[in-house]
């Protein structure tokens, strides 16, 4: 009954998964890609090299940590690990965005912009998933290849020169917003983690939260959330910290009010750029056919993008390749709220004129996608 978990500490979507198995209390063991079964086993079934990567005891090999969420959320009733009310469901869609999405390159930054702060630990870090065994000298010469793979990802993600500072300034209020709230809650939606809290585990722990100097700033501006992070990965729900909390949501499909000033965050930084690569998106998809692999050049990629998007971003502009995963990701979220009920709808209506969310949920996105052979498709 164990499952195997290919992934690893400093990987980001691991980190959702793997904090997903630990709450959900699923028997696995992890499993590193410099495994040589990796390339002999997983490699071939996957066709992309990357992690996470889920093998089921009957021999499935899945992707993407979302997918594998939902394929074991369908096959494991308890405990349940999404609210089961409309409103509910809709802002933890939201956050599994805004942490798998959103904050992304906000964690790249953090890891690659001060890679000359935390060069020895990430040396060791990329070195045990890319040669385990191997000496010290040898692991840190073998990271290095990988991680200037990864640290040139920074300007498609738009991480340049003239943006950093504008991400870091609005960085530190997700920081602020983020501990208020988590020092009167366990999790996002009250006493039990939603799908929500997983997608923020995705940017918020193994860089933000894990790598020195953003864990560094977390601990010393956001405690509260560090501490979130840790619980993130304990394997029970209710925390001593708060004595009197229930381990479920709260109540009445309702939302903690001091999730709303996270809320207005998420409208206020995710919404241009979301919009400009819904644009991009709705051009891109107009004429293609169903089943289209959603990609500028048709290839087979882990983070497809559309070609460029340029927005403005408090007053910066914001220069990156686009991102369709962020708006298939989006897209849950707008269409459980296009299907509320009218009074679900009334209150989710007055909880985005609150936070200036109604423009991002009137936007439309012409085609559906969905995954398949993991990669992104027009449905
Ligand atoms: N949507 C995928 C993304 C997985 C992903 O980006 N994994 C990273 C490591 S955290 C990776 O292997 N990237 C390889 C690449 O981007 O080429 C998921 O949620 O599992």
């Amino acid at each position: 009954m164990t499952y195997i978990l290919w992934g690893s500490a400093h990987s980001l979507y691991t980190g959702k998964l793997r904090s997903y198995l630990i709450k959900k209390g699923l028997p696995y063991r992890e499993c590193l890609p410099s495994d040589p079964d990796f390339a002999a086993r997983i490699l071939p079934a996957v066709r992309h090299r990357v992690i996470p990567v889920l093998e089921t005891p009957a021999g499935e090999i899945l992707q993407d940590s979302g997918d594998i969420i939902d394929y074991l959320e369908a096959l494991h009733a308890d405990p349940v690990m999404e609210p089961q009310t409309p409103v509910q469901q809709i802002v933890s869609a939201l956050f599994d965005g805004v942490g798998s999405e959103y904050l992304m390159p906000l964690a790249m930054h953090y890891r690659w912009t001060y890679r000359a702060d935390q060069e020895v630990f990430l040396q060791a870090e990329f070195g045990r998933t890319v040669a385990a065994g191997h000496s010290r000298e040898e692991r840190r010469k073998t990271a290095g290849a990988v991680m200037n793979h990864f640290a040139s990802f920074l300007p498609n993600l738009g991480v340049l020169p003239e943006t950093v500072d504008v991400l870091e300034t609005t960085y530190l209020d997700w920081l602020d917003a983020l501990d208020a709230h988590f020092q009167e809650h366990p999790y996002l939606l009250g006493g039990r983690p939603c799908r929500g809290d997983f997608g923020m585990m995705a940017s918020l722990f193994a860089h933000l939260g894990r790598d020195p100097v953003p864990a560094g700033l977390m601990k010393r501006k956001a405690p509260n959330l560090y501490r979130w992070t840790e619980r993130m990965n304990l394997a029970v729900i209710s925390d001593g910290e708060y004595p009197a909390y229930a381990a479920d949501y709260v109540p009445d499909d309702g939302i903690p009010p001091s999730l709303e000033p996270v809320l207005a965050l998420v409208f206020r930084d995710w919404a241009p750029g979301l919009a400009a690569d819904i644009a991009v998106f709705n051009d891109w998809a107009a004429d293609k056919p169903a089943g289209s692999i959603v990609s500028a050049d048709g290839a087979r990629r882990v983070h497809p993008s559309l070609g460029p998007v340029s927005y403005d971003f408090h007053g910066t502009v914001m220069r990156r390749g686009s991102a369709p995963h962020a708006v298939w990701m989006f897209q849950l979220a707008q269409k459980r709220a296009a299907a509320l009920a009218d009074a679900d709808k009334a209150r989710f209506d007055a909880l985005l004129g609150r936070l200036q969310g109604q423009s991002l949920f009137n936007l439309p996105i012409v085609r559906d996608m969905a995954r398949a052979d993991n990669v992104l498709v027009l449905a």
